[in-house]
């Protein structure tokens, strides 16, 4: 593989210490990071350090473990608007990962703007997390969703349809960048701009891209993305929500509490500008201070390389896998992010996961969040090996060992 010549990814799968470990006697494959990826020592270590040493509540005391915790929080936001090219820290609301950035855009932005007979247009890719909210807010204001449609098997979006789904009454495009359960990489900066021409608000869902590939997003021309700090070798229940700042600026509070106010009185509020006024209450302190230290974890190595190892990684297992005979693989042939799905024939997706387990390989089996994707596909689950930069070409061969001999025990 190309780029290993270039980096030394043995001596960075040493910066894990869980992945060092036997599961039922076999060395562990960890292969299931689409769901949550491991973390680094560094990011421990960071964690660590803030609960032995700097521990206090933000924004309120005047006392020195405050302060301290108060800078590291909110240098780590100015860290998360590097990493994603925001205009300012400002720009950028903590959540605890993509689902509650959704939830925050859909809710605030949405209950504001939509009215019956407005259309929210998504993809039919989308995880569940960027389905129900809107679904939700559907509910509520009167108006309907569409969706972009999905070719097949091989999880494209067929835009031959876009224009004419970007109508007038579409108010809001919201899609994912990378699917969770097929592994497309969908033409985002394209998409946003067709829609910003028509004057459509457009809401990326980054939770498979934002630690995956260089995400920049003034290039991708939206408006609002989203991702998740524990998918990006961050810890879990930390996030963040990046808005253009003048939508920000205009959205009512999403809750209501201390930290967002500047004035209260019985009757009346006034509340503080993007992003505090998003972030009601204790915030989650440890969690920006590990998502800092991922973030510069990451980009040490270069996310242009840990793209470039990922999706070389994916083709190959997708190759490999196509070799097979009696499988059906899921997403596209060429230009595929970081995982491979795939069925079995007559085998349940969750057998494979539960047989591969058995050999130390963590997959995932199910419908990935993504059950109407699975309709349309006639399926109801598929297995996933979704890879990270730490994962190797020999952990990929041993899988499809494992697989062959899954096939050889149910007679296939
Ligand atoms: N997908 C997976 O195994 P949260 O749970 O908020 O961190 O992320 C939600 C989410 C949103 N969009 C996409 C494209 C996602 O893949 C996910 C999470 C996990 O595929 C859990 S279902």
């Amino acid at each position: 593989m190309s780029v290993s010549n270039k980096i030394d990814w043995a001596s960075l799968r040493a910066d894990f210490p869980i992945l060092d470990q036997q599961v039922h006697g076999k060395p562990l494959i960890y292969f299931d990071n689409a769901a949550t990826s491991q973390k680094p020592r560094a990011v421990i270590d960071a964690l660590v350090h803030y609960y032995e040493h700097d521990n206090a509540n933000v924004h309120r005391g005047i006392h020195e473990l405050s302060n301290r915790a108060t800078t590291a929080f909110e240098g780590a936001r100015t860290r998360v608007a590097k990493f994603i090219n925001a205009g300012s820290a400002d720009e950028i609301i903590f959540t605890r990962g993509t689902t509650e950035g959704i939830n925050l855009v859909a809710s605030s932005w949405g209950t504001k703007h939509l009215q019956p007979g407005d259309v929210i247009l998504l993809t039919e890719l989308e995880h569940h997390s960027n389905l129900v909210p809107w679904q939700m807010l559907a509910q509520r204001t009167g108006a309907k969703v569409a969706y972009v449609p999905v070719t097949g098997d091989e999880g494209l979006l067929d835009l031959t349809k876009l224009d004419s789904l970007l109508t007038k009454p579409v108010k809001i495009f919201s899609m994912v960048h990378i699917s969770n359960a097929m592994g497309t990489v969908n033409p985002v900066a394209d998409l946003c701009a067709r829609a910003r021409n028509l004057g459509i608000v457009t809401l990326v869902d980054g939770a498979q891209s934002a630690g995956h590939m260089p995400v920049d997003v003034q290039a991708i021309g939206c408006d609002f993305f989203a991702l998740s700090g524990h998918k990006i070798c961050g810890p879990t229940g930390i996030g963040a929500l990046w808005g253009r700042p003048e939508l920000l600026d205009a959205m009512p509070p999403y809750q209501g509490g201390g930290e967002m106010i500047l004035s209260v009185g019985y009757q009346h509020t006034e509340f503080k500008r993007a992003p505090h006024r998003f972030e009601a209450g204790t915030p989650d302190v440890s969690g920006p201070i590990g998502l800092h230290a991922a973030m510069d974890y990451l980009d040490a190595i270069g996310r242009e390389n840990i793209w470039k190892h990922d999706q070389e990684l994916a083709h190959y297992a997708y190759d490999r896998l196509a070799a097979l005979k009696n499988i059906r693989l899921f997403g596209p042939k060429t230009g595929r992010a970081g995982l491979v799905s795939f069925l079995l024939k007559d085998v349940h997706a969750h057998d494979v996961v539960t047989l591969a387990d058995q050999a130390g390989v963590a997959l995932r089996g199910g419908h990935h969040c993504t059950q109407p994707l699975m309709h349309k596909l006639g399926v109801e689950s598929t297995a996933r090996a979704s890879f990270y930069f730490y994962n190797t070409q020999a952990e990929v061969d041993r899988f499809v060992e494992v697989v062959k001999e899954i096939q050889n025990f149910f007679g296939g």
